[in-house]
């Protein structure tokens, strides 16, 4: 580490702090040297305080600092007056702080005489009184070479992040906003402050460990580069937020998948989710009673279309208490769940962090006995309007409330529930009806007295990761959660999945999720899904049917509508879409192990599920803004890359396959991976019980080997069928053959299938 102290407009001392952490990662940390208060250092975002190592200083002269990477490769160049720091690779500058000058930290002062109110502000007709007084903080950064920039979800735009010169910021803000538009900067129910910038040689991030409301700016400009002698790329990149300290990751790569890697050892990465998560999911605002359940379950059996899980929307609870039922319409939900059971099916009901004010209401008596709700400025708890009318809301940033809402879902507390009962996160921004922008005041007070404008972003991160931890819980501690969140923050990952929240019945919104999914997927989140069908309003069929066709290749897959739409199973638009619908739904099941398989990857190796076309072809510069086309794993070498082929290809084949157009077999090589374990419990983990092995084609040989020696797992599974394509002559000859001591699945039951023109040739050894 390497301590840096500076003088800020001459009235307080800022203490910096660069490390270099393992793995190509940068931290430069600033905060005033001793402030009235302690300022907010976001917390339970990392998963361990990271490992550092020691820069050593190469030069001091003249005011200039050099220090350099452990690895000789980095140098950092941290000039005094003013303070500015150049990140150089090989004596090349990649990226400089504060070269704009626009570092700027307020201090924390005194009140001023007259208490607040010069610290007072009115958004509209809220007042928030700045309990602490502005505090803000930001910098820029100097991308050198730069000019295509992903990330900072979630905003309803396009891949490549744009030019906010000459508009607004894009603004990380978690919240609730019905009918949001398309291509708008303003945040809207979760926020991940990762920017990743990408250029053919190289791709970098900035981690901007924030939760305070943030603004981030983006200008490109071309300036002139006398080496090179003509105009190159320069983007600047301007990070403010309202609140905390100053801490900034800086990702080297250098390539995008050490990103990702870089990102997760920081925060983590995706969950495996259980087997049955992946596949799809049938949902409503609301399905009204036990006998809807009963009939749409039915429903999908009459009409031969596989679904894994129903949903249960607010109205199936007593009054919007939630962990209750609505008695009348479900008089017996142990019997709903047996149910569906037998069919191997699973139930998720919603649980809001809203707590309805009633003293017969446990969650609200115990909640306010224990002191657990948020308070507002004034010290009493801070009541909001929400579904239930008058409400209060647990603060999910303290520890203990987190141990006690997670005991909130064991069998024997939550009447009703079966295992096979899961949990959807809503309305965590936190929603509160009639609050300034439908949000929580700022000055509202946590716990350790933070006030809410510090952690607002994480709120819903806090809900999601109790909410998880009481499924494991329940289970002691042997089953995997399922937890669908609308809101979140960098390293909610951990603990499931989110979707993009209420989106519009409209082609623009179908349009739109591809590049709002690729974005969540590439900041860390890979289970992620869109509202298939759009949410508010009524789908036309073709769209709904397009809408099918498209969610079956995303990685959270969920037919959901409002409850002003019209019914909309798939069943309901006549026998030509049923059928579309139908196979786009089995399609889904078809790839279910692929899927599988690339979550396993994302869950080891941090690799997106949904990733787009750049990443697999970074240095492809025509890739670089295609938001209408993504890849689900690796890309297949068809001699034309990147066609629409490539992903259908890539998702039948499992992984890269080379092969051209004029090529035979034997020239062909193509390789793919499957991960096998039971689907549901830790078992993979703990007992290391998972299979995972690697398929090689090579010089006419197809074979198996193991991937991972650790796992070992006992499977029924055999391989059923190979299915070759594109190959130009009839083969001769097949033989099949297996070592003793291998797994007995491996070609047991052998049926080869080619595809040779339009003739299909099928083996049975
Ligand atoms: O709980 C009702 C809905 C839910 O169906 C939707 O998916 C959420 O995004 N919820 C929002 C609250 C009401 C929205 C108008």
């Amino acid at each position: 580490m390497m301590l840096i102290y500076l003088c800020f407009c001459s009235q307080v001392l800022l203490q910096g702090e660069i490390y270099e952490i393992e793995g190509n990662i940068f931290r430069l940390k600033i905060n005033e040297a001793a402030p009235l208060r302690a300022r907010y250092e976001v917390p339970d975002v990392l998963i361990k305080e990271p490992t550092t190592q020691k820069l050593s200083l190469s030069q001091k002269e003249g005011g200039v600092l050099v220090l350099t990477s452990v690895n000789e490769d980095y140098k950092l160049r941290v000039t005094a007056n003013p303070f500015q720091v150049e990140l150089q690779f090989k004596d090349e500058t990649v990226l400089s702080m504060n070269s704009n000058g626009l570092l700027y930290f307020e201090h924390l002062q005194p009140p001023p005489s007259d208490r607040y109110s010069l610290w007072q502000e009115k958004f509209g007709s809220f007042l928030d009184i700045k309990a602490h007084g502005p505090s803000s903080v930001g910098m820029d950064f100097s991308l050198h070479g730069f000019d295509h920039l992903y990330g900072i979800p979630q905003h309803t735009e396009s891949l490549l992040l744009k030019n906010t010169s000459d508009g607004d910021a894009y603004r990380l803000y978690n919240l609730d906003i019905f009918g949001h538009k398309i291509h708008d900067k303003i945040g809207i129910y979760g926020s991940v402050p990762l920017l990743i910038a990408h250029k053919p040689d190289r791709t970098l991030g900035i981690f901007w460990l924030n939760s305070s409301e943030t603004l981030v700016d983006i200008n490109t400009k071309a300036v002139p580069e006398v080496r090179l002698q003509r105009a190159v790329p320069l983007t600047d990149v301007r990070w403010m937020s309202e609140s905390g300290i100053i801490d900034v990751f800086l990702l080297m790569g250098p390539t995008a998948f050490d990103i990702f890697r870089q990102f997760a050892q920081l925060t983590g990465t995706q969950a495996l989710p259980p087997l049955f998560s992946l596949g799809y999911h049938q949902c409503r605002w609301n399905y009204e009673d036990e006998q809807d359940v009963k009939a749409v379950d039915a429903g999908f059996d009459e009409h031969d279309i596989p679904y894994d899980v129903i949903w249960l929307d607010i109205e199936h609870t007593d009054g919007k208490r939630y962990f209750t039922w609505d008695k009348k319409k479900f008089q017996n939900p142990k019997r709903m769940q047996e149910l569906l059971r037998k069919k191997k099916r699973k139930l998720v009901v919603i649980v809001d962090p809203h707590i309805k004010a009633d003293p017969m209401y446990t969650l609200y008596s115990q909640g306010k006995e224990k002191g657990y709700f948020v308070k507002d400025r004034n010290g009493k708890d801070f009541e909001g309007i929400c579904w239930p009318g008058s409400s209060y809301y647990l603060d999910f940033t303290n520890p203990e409330v987190r141990k006690w809402y997670a005991d909130q879902f064991a069998f024997k507390t939550y009447k009703g529930s079966t295992n096979i009962l899961f949990v959807w996160n809503d309305m965590n921004e936190p929603s509160v009806f009639k609050g300034a922008e439908l949000t929580m005041q700022k000055d509202a007070v946590h716990y350790n007295n933070w006030e809410h404008r510090e952690l607002h972003n994480l709120y819903g991160f806090y809900q999601q990761m109790a909410t998880a931890e009481g499924l494991i819980k329940r289970s002691s501690g042997k089953e995997r959660p399922f937890v669908l969140t609308r809101s979140f923050f960098a390293g909610s990952q951990k603990y499931g999945a989110v979707w993009t929240g209420d989106n519009t019945a409209e082609w623009g919104y179908l349009k739109i999720s591809i590049p709002m999914l690729l974005t969540i997927s590439m900041a860390g989140i890979s289970f992620c899904g869109a509202d298939v069908g759009g949410f508010i309003g009524d789908p036309e069929p073709e769209l709904l049917v397009r809408w099918y066709q498209a969610g079956a290749y995303q990685p959270f897959f969920r037919g959901h509508s409002n409850m002003k739409s019209k019914r909309r199973e798939p069943w309901l638009f006549g026998e030509k879409n049923t059928q579309i619908i139908r196979e786009a739904i089995r399609e889904r099941y078809v790839l279910l192990p692929y899927l599988y398989t690339l979550f396993y990857r994302a869950h080891t190796e941090a690799e997106p599920v949904m990733r787009p076309l750049w990443i697999e072809f970074p240095e492809k510069l025509e890739t670089f803004g295609v938001e209408d086309e993504y890849m689900l794993g690796k890309p297949v070498w068809l001699g034309v890359q990147y066609s629409p082929y490539s992903m259908f290809l890539c998702l039948i084949l499992e992984d890269a396959i080379s092969l051209d157009s004029i090529c035979c077999v034997s020239q062909a090589c193509a390789v793919g991976e499957l991960y096998l374990d039971d689907g549901h419990s830790f078992q993979y983990l703990h007992k290391k019980q998972f299979l995972f092995r690697k398929f090689t084609f090579h010089k006419n040989i197809l074979s198996s080997s193991c991937t991972d020696e650790s796992g070992q797992y006992r499977t029924t599974c055999v391989v059923e069928r190979v299915i070759f394509l594109g190959l130009g002559q009839q083969p001769t000859l097949v033989t099949a053959c297996s070592k003793g001591n291998e797994p007995t699945f491996i070609l047991l039951h052998l049926v080869i299938l080619i595809l040779l023109h339009s003739y299909v040739y099928i083996w049975h050894i």
